[in-house]
């Protein structure tokens, strides 16, 4: 009989497979690797490679399915101003947020965004991250835009992890324009082809919000990115009610973000669409925010909750899923098993990647072991845990 590459052999498993148990769990058992996917649970095969799990827990990679991890700059000046009391909106209104990043950003060169994506990068990868999307967004002209692609396209290849990117254009209305519709349609007849040829998109989002773009300019921009194939992600809800996700599930999103706002009479729409809800912690703790996403509706809809970081340096500067994933129990109230749940399997199929969050054989093996004796020790406190060992498409990355 052949060998495989690597036996994972006395771990318990949370698989986040559906088999009925919590977690997916199956104890004290082993996990066989080949050619970077997993090809069986529970048989104890030859391999050229052995590791003891000592009774750890392993995981599915860590998947933090939106950030906006490329950026210049900081934005401390305007954490000062919140907290005498300026709101976030205001602060937007002012020329300042996403405005004030995109021309810190503009003035970046590729080399400065790479090294301190790398860095962001291997902060996740210590954790346990192993799958990353990235948004532009910072850039909203042509040449900024594609040098974040481009970048997030190199560091795809720098980094052990996999990473998945999404242009934003539908940010923020730059200063070059002073109509929201003209830039759209810049939006969908020049940036988004191009950035399309020269293979740089994975998926495309918008921010449909008052202070972003109204539904009918998303929707212009769904149209598009549905004429090229191309999927569609959502920011909506996040500070009012615009029927935003309602909008996107009609176009198939793969995911539906913040949704704070999101009335329960909208979420059937998302359910039959396949969409995954995302909710995003973090922000909604940097901006205080009090209106809490119709988590209980979602449950009762069977609607996939992700979770994810939404790092960025305004309103979620969080470079930590662990931590997200305790301020999705402390603060929206869910369980450890529905947030592992969300930072992995939800997480990856709102990426549309059915390959990954799952430890079964045929998925892909990219897996965290961690020093535990149950799984809600992952949530349960802040800065404490640590992976021992991170394998990305079976190879061992940390
Ligand atoms: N929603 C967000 O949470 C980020 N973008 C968005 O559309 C925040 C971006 C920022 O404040 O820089
Ligand atoms: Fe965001």
């Amino acid at each position: 009989m052949s060998k495989v590459d690597m036996l994972i052999s006395n771990v318990n498993i949370a698989s986040m497979d559906d088999n009925g148990a919590p977690y997916g769990q199956i104890l004290n058992t082993c996990v066989a690797v080949s050619e970077g996917k997993i090809v069986s649970v529970g048989e104890h095969t030859q391999a050229r490679h052995h590791v003891d799990a000592q009774s750890g827990w392993l995981t599915p990679g860590l998947v933090d399915c939106h950030t906006h991890l490329l950026f210049a700059g900081d934005r401390a000046e305007e954490f000062e101003q919140r907290l005498q009391g300026v709101s976030y909106a205001d602060i937007a209104k002012r020329g300042g947020g996403i405005a004030s990043t995109v021309n810190a950003t503009r003035h970046a060169s590729a080399d400065a965004l790479f090294e301190s994506g790398k860095q962001r990068l291997q902060t996740l990868l210590n954790e346990g991250v192993t799958t990353v999307e990235i948004k532009s967004g910072y850039g909203l002209d042509l040449d900024t835009e594609q040098r974040l692609l481009r970048v997030a396209t190199e560091l795809n290849k720098a980094m052990p992890q996999c990473l998945s990117r999404t242009y934003l254009g539908a940010h923020a209305l730059p200063p070059e324009f002073s109509s929201a519709d003209d830039y759209i349609d810049f939006v969908t007849d020049k940036v988004l082809p191009e950035l399309h040829d020269n293979g740089l998109v994975d998926a495309v989002d918008v921010f449909c919000e008052g202070i972003g773009f109204s539904p009918a300019q998303c929707e212009k921009v769904y149209q598009a990115a549905h004429k090229l194939g191309l999927p569609i992600k959502a920011h909506v809800e996040q500070l009012s009610d615009l029927k935003g996700a309602k909008l996107a599930s009609h176009y198939q999103a793969l995911s539906v973000d913040h949704i704070e706002y999101l009335q329960p009479e909208d979420i059937p729409s998302i359910k039959q669409a396949g969409t995954v809800a995302v909710l995003l912690p973090g922000a909604f703790y940097f901006l205080r925010e009090t209106q809490l996403p119709p988590i209980e509706a979602l449950r009762q809809h069977s609607v996939p909750m992700a979770i994810a970081s939404d790092f960025n340096p305004g309103s979620s500067p969080i470079c930590s899923l662990l931590t997200i994933m305790n301020m999705a129990c402390v603060l929206f109230r869910l369980t450890p098993e529905e947030v592992l749940k969300g930072v992995t399997r939800h997480a990856a199929q709102a990426l549309g990647m059915p390959n990954k969050g799952i430890i079964a054989p045929g998925k892909d093996a990219d897996m965290v072991l961690w020093d535990m004796t149950h799984p809600a020790q992952l949530v349960a406190s802040m800065g404490q845990i640590r992976p021992q060992h991170v394998w990305i498409g079976g190879q061992p990355c940390r």
